[in-house]
């Protein structure tokens, strides 16, 4: 991992269209200082090649066509094969009752409707210090 500037990759999966949530997250981890790579119409294969290939130190899916929990299963699979422990966050349309799911998928943190821009920048910023990213 590249020590520094922390390089997130953001990710929209399959035809969600839903944009304006992780647009603004993409805002605030720029205004915070952090590289962004932004990807869309990905499936989790292409997620994690990115993500090997650019370096992040963060995966970030957005999620809202009900998709999440397959999205991360498939992801955390993806991760497993390729053997790298990447750190990921999801955001975007998910119910309350499907966070301790996702959390069991091996997602970090969940930021869904009502959450801000700033409370994502902040938890990354969190893992990076602790985690030495
Ligand atoms: C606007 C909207 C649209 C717009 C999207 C425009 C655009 N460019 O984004 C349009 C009209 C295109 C649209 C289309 C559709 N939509 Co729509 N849409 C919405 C709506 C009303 C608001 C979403 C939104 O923009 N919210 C504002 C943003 C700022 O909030 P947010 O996305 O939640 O993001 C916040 C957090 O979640 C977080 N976040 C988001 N992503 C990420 C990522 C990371 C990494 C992190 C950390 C945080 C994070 O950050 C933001 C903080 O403010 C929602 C209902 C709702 N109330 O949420 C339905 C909704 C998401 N849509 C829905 C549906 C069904 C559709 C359609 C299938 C409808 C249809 N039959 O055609 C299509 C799908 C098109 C497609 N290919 O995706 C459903 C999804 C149901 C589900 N999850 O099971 C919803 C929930 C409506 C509903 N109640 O049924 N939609």
């Amino acid at each position: 991992m590249n020590k520094g500037k922390l390089k997130i990759l953001l990710a929209r999966y399959g035809l969600d269209g839903h944009d304006k949530g992780v647009i603004s997250v993409i805002d605030a981890c720029k205004n915070a200082g952090m590289e962004i790579v932004y990807i869309h119409f990905a499936n989790p294969k292409e997620i994690v090649k990115s993500a090997i290939e650019e370096d992040v130190n963060l995966i970030g899916i957005t999620s809202s066509l009900g998709q999440h929990l397959l999205v991360s299963s498939m992801l955390a699979e993806e991760l497993n094969n390729n053997k790298v422990s990447i750190p990921v966050i999801m955001g975007g349309v998910i119910p309350n009752v499907d966070v301790p799911k996702l959390k069991e998928r091996g997602v970090r943190g969940v930021f869904g409707p009502g959450s801000t821009p700033q409370e994502a920048v902040s938890f990354i910023s969190q893992i990076a210090q602790k985690e030495e990213l």
